[in-house]
């Protein structure tokens, strides 16, 4: 690790005494060091958030923490005490009172609702495995750089969602004739008065298509009071951006929102994989919606050190994003050929997917591996990444370079 030292030289200019007729003081004759070991690209672990194991500490107020890449390798189910977390505003609710929680349903309806607990577990259950992935997964990895939160590719997990379909509430509202769009608004809240509360919106026919969800329950637990506790939209094949957390609002609208984190933020060039050359201007754009395929490798990481003369066993996750896995396939030499991985257990359409492959043993020396997931729509990742200055959507198919000897 390189400790980063303020020169001497550094520290004498940086005061002046260059300048200076006097001596300099004695402490002027060391050198500074800054605490923090690792340079900018250091990731220190943190065991000191409620309902979470040990996590990668991106930030501390508003908490973003980073799934450790380990845990994805251990099941297709990311344990809710492993599972990342990213909020916008520091002001998070420490503590949510059950009994006297209720979700508003309010805007273009016949009848406003208020509900408890109690009401929404009354209303049929409906349960689905889902992918929650932040826009921004993997940023860390854009070349070149570009600047949010340096996500490496822990910024995603699985979970199955215990609910109620968010279109049995609507229904019990009853949405009237010319309603356009659904906002949803949790109860954190900005740190400055004039800052917008972070709401996102849906068009009513995705929040009625019977898979949006209200989730109560997230691997048949509560959710972690990070994850939303007491509840939480889960939009499936849809970026995490839409899945509003601690869930208390739900405002029917008789027009388009137009609201900043809606209308403004989380927008990406409206091109093939929102790919754009760096620097270039003057493209359209339009709101993040849909996830596209990914996979990856989870028991061989990048310089590994692999054994000659034995097949080399490889297994990871994949999802096809907004629709299910169709193939994995694995490469050995960089992409110029490709082998099918055999594909675990379906959990459902936008679950995490194992795949495990054997490749022929690898001769000595340096390899690339590659993996690359097509999905049911014959969508396949990219072997060029992409590229656009939010750093959202990754999906290029992931080469993990390794040495055999
Ligand atoms: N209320 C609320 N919900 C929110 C957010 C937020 O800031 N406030 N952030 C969204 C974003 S951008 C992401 S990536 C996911 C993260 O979900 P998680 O913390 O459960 O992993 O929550 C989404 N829901
Ligand atoms: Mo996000």
């Amino acid at each position: 690790m390189n400790h980063r030292a303020l020169s001497r030289r550094a520290v004498l200019a940086g005061l002046g005494f260059g300048s200076l007729g006097a001596a300099a003081p004695a402490w002027a004759a060391g050198s500074v060091k800054l605490p923090l070991p690792g340079g900018p690209d250091a990731r220190d672990l943190t065991t000191a958030f409620p309902g979470k194991g040990s996590m990668i500490l991106q930030r501390t107020r508003p908490p973003l923490l980073e799934t450790p890449f380990e845990v994805f390798d251990q099941g297709v189910f990311t344990p809710n005490d492993r599972f990342y977390v990213r909020w916008h505003w520091a002001s998070i609710p420490t503590e949510v009172d059950a009994p006297s929680f209720r979700l508003k349903i309010h805007g273009h309806v016949e009848k406003e609702l208020s509900l408890s607990l109690d009401d929404i577990v009354r209303l049929p259950q409906f349960e689905i495995a889902a992918v929650n992935q932040c826009s921004g997964n993997s940023r860390g990895l854009f070349e070149p750089r570009v600047s949010g939160a340096q996500w490496a590719n822990g910024a995603m997990g699985n979970a199955l969602w215990t609910g109620v379909r968010l279109k049995d509430v609507l229904d019990r509202a009853g949405v009237k004739a010319g309603a356009v769009q659904v906002r949803f608004n949790g109860l954190d809240e900005p740190v400055v008065a004039d800052a917008p509360d972070f709401k996102k919106s849906l068009d009513l026919d995705h929040a009625r298509d019977g898979e949006v969800m209200i989730a109560y329950a997230m691997n048949g637990e509560q959710l972690p009071l990070l994850n939303g506790f007491p509840l939480r939209l889960v939009v499936p094949g849809w970026y995490s951006t839409y899945w509003v957390k601690m869930l208390s609002d739900i405002e029917v609208l008789d027009h388009a929102d137009e609201q900043f984190w809606t209308k403004t933020a989380y927008r990406i060039p409206a091109t093939p994989g929102a790919n754009v050359r760096p620097g270039e201007t003057g493209y359209a754009t339009v709101p993040i919606n849909r996830m596209v395929p990914r996979s990856l490798l989870t028991n061989v990481m990048a310089d590994a050190s692999v054994r000659t003369g034995a097949p080399l066993n490889l297994r990871g996750i994949a999802f096809g994003g907004d629709c299910g896995v169709r193939t994995v396939e694995v490469s050995p030499d960089g992409g110029q050929s490709w082998l099918a991985a055999a594909l675990g257990k379906d959990e459902g359409t936008y679950s995490f997917r194992r795949f495990e492959a054997s490749l022929p043993a690898l001769v000595a020396g340096r390899h690339e591996l590659k993996v690359r997931c097509t999905n049911t729509k014959g969508v396949a990742q990219p072997l060029e990444p992409t590229w656009n200055p939010n750093g959202f959507m990754r999906s290029v198919a992931e080469t993990t370079p390794v040495v055999a000897s």
